[in-house]
């Protein structure tokens, strides 16, 4: 019988079995630009641009492949709002219809409610696996039984030896399985670092981009820099540069931070394994035949491998197995909220201002920004995990809550109690200091440790090893800071709390900071 098969905007992708399996002479697919899915949270303007552009561009590629594709646009007339809606409308609209399959979705809320769509819709609903993963849910399920703890680190290697990457028999390549210890570089101000893959806006892209800025009007950011890869013909090219330009020196400056160069050595490519244009698998062989066959350093090449191979896979099953409480943790009860200047980057602390602003522009910010600064200050600061989670999944333009919650939730904000990450990751000013350039434009100074001009990162921190030594103490990974903070005099002890109080509140009052 005939199927309507929907397709949503972070499945983009050929060879999904709903394509593969489908047949051209009968079965219609539907892509659905909707309200519900623009605005669960307001996404970023570029986020919106870019993930209805690729699909307009997917939909064209099913089109002259042959296929029968219904595509709704946002200001069609015929727009009903939600998947759920649309569905049912394309569905009395086409008589010859008589089921509904879909590939399991990437987020709890949208699977959820697609266990109700039979009831709803009052046809046959098939979901579909999404094979694009190396791992299954029930895989990380399985693994994690009788674990005490969930380590990426031992996932990894696990998904090192079943795929057989950099692996020599049953050794990792070069006789390490990790080659961090030479990846925490700081990179020299000389460093010319290649120029990003970029695409200018075509007729589709610019058409979407016109219809954001009218529908759009209060979401964050704006889409001036809109360079992204809307096809995959273009997000192979991002690929490719990636690997021939880039990955060679991507160990080294894995971790590093430079004032107004926002791409660095990364890669570039969430934005388009997230949604489907490139395959992860295709991904890992690139990187694996770059060592392999190009010479690329063997750290950067497993460090990279790593991020794809070991922390998305692992995040993503970590996101499933603790669903939905996972959303709703809450370790050290903070409450705060999230400050006004998050979303204008107006603040005296440089660090956070770049980063925010980066990520304003770019809907893209790098791994150590996300983490080692602005999470880092959200988590020093308590701010509400359930604040923290909304801004970070809907400033990225990679950012959907299967990858983003896991790295909020458990890896910046250990709201899960430590389920994800062994100890917090926090640091004082000097290791922002240490991995960036920011610390010689910032109005505070990051030597100072107390008073008016010092890093706020620096007194806010002993605050946090202060005010949670009940939760922190008994943490093994914490011990050498609990013997320095032992040592810490009275003296400096109620000069850091003073310094710390006076912070809090004017961020309270959201007073300039
Ligand atoms: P590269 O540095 O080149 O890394 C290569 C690839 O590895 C990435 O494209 C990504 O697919 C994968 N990867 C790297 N780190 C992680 C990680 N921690 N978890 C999962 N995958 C990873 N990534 C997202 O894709 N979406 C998100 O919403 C997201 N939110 C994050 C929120 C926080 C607080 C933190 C700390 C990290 C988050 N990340 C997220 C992970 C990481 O920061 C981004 O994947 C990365 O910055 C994307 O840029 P890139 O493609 O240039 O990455
Ligand atoms: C993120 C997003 C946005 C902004 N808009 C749409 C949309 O209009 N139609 C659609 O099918 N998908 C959209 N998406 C992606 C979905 O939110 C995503 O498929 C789910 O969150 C599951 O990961
Ligand atoms: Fe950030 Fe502190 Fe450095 Fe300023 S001094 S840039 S606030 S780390």
């Amino acid at each position: 019988s005939a199927s309507l098969r929907l397709i949503l905007g972070d499945q983009l992708t050929a060879s999904l079995p709903i394509i593969e399996e489908a047949d051209q002479s009968r079965d219609v697919f539907l892509l659905a630009e909707v309200r519900e899915e623009a605005t669960y949270v307001k996404h970023h303007k570029l986020k919106i641009a870019f993930l209805f552009s690729a699909m307009r561009h997917f939909a064209e590629q099913l089109t002259s492949d042959g296929f029968k594709v219904v595509y709704c646009r946002y200001d069609d007339s015929e727009n009903q709002g939600s998947l759920l809606q649309q569905v049912k409308h394309t569905l009395s609209e086409n008589s010859e219809l008589s089921e509904v399959m879909v590939t399991e979705p990437g987020e709890y809320r949208l699977q959820q409610s697609m266990y109700q769509w039979e009831y709803q819709l009052g046809f046959p609903v098939t979901v579909l696996e999404d094979p694009r993963f190396f791992s299954t849910p029930e895989d990380f399920t399985q693994w994690a039984k009788g674990r005490k703890q969930l380590r990426m680190e031992f996932f990894y290697r696990e998904m090192r030896k079943r795929y057989h990457v950099l692996m020599d028999g049953d050794a990792p390549v070069g006789g390490k399985w990790n080659y961090d210890a030479q990846n925490r570089e700081p990179m020299p101000a000389s460093e010319q670092v290649p120029a990003p893959c970029t695409f200018n806006p075509d007729p589709i892209t610019r058409d979407v981009i016109e219809l954001v800025e009218q529908h759009f009007p209060d979401h964050f950011g704006d889409t001036k820099n809109f360079y992204f890869a809307v096809t995959r013909e273009q997000a192979l090219e991002v690929l490719d540069t990636f690997i021939n330009e880039r990955l060679p020196t991507f160990g080294k400056y894995q971790d590093a931070m430079v004032e107004g160069k926002p791409w660095l050595y990364h890669s570039h490519i969430s934005f388009y394994i997230n949604c489907g244009l490139l395959m992860p698998k295709e991904v890992i062989e690139r990187a694996q035949n770059a060592y392999y066959n190009d010479g690329a350093p063997l750290n950067s090449a497993e460090g990279f491998i790593r991020q794809v191979l070991g922390w998305r896979e692992f995040v993503r099953g970590f996101y499933w197995h603790f669903m939905p409480q996972l959303k709703s943790e809450n370790f050290f009860n903070h409450h705060r909220k999230l400050p006004a200047f998050f979303w204008t980057g107006e603040t005296n602390m440089n660090c956070l201002r770049q980063c925010i602003k980066e990520t304003r522009d770019n809907a893209y910010a790098h791994h150590i920004q996300r983490l080692m600064v602005l999470g880092n200050f959200c988590q020093l600061t308590g701010l509400s995990p359930q604040e923290v989670q909304e801004w970070y999944l809907l400033v990225y333009a990679d950012a959907y809550e299967w990858v983003e919650l896991p790295n909020v939730a458990g890896m910046v904000l250990f709201a899960d109690g430590g389920n994800l990450a062994s100890k917090p990751y926090i640091s004082s000013g000097s290791y922002i200091n240490k991995m960036s350039d920011y610390c010689k434009n910032c109005g505070y100074k990051v030597t100072k440790k107390v008073g008016d001009d010092a890093c706020p990162f620096n007194y806010l921190y002993w605050r946090f090893i202060d005010e949670h030594e009940d939760k922190l103490r008994s943490n093994h990974r914490m011990a050498m800071m609990y013997r320095t903070y032992d040592k810490m005099t009275q003296e400096k002890l109620d000069a850091t709390r003073t310094s710390a109080a006076i912070f809090l509140q004017k961020l309270s009052k959201d007073e300039e900071v």
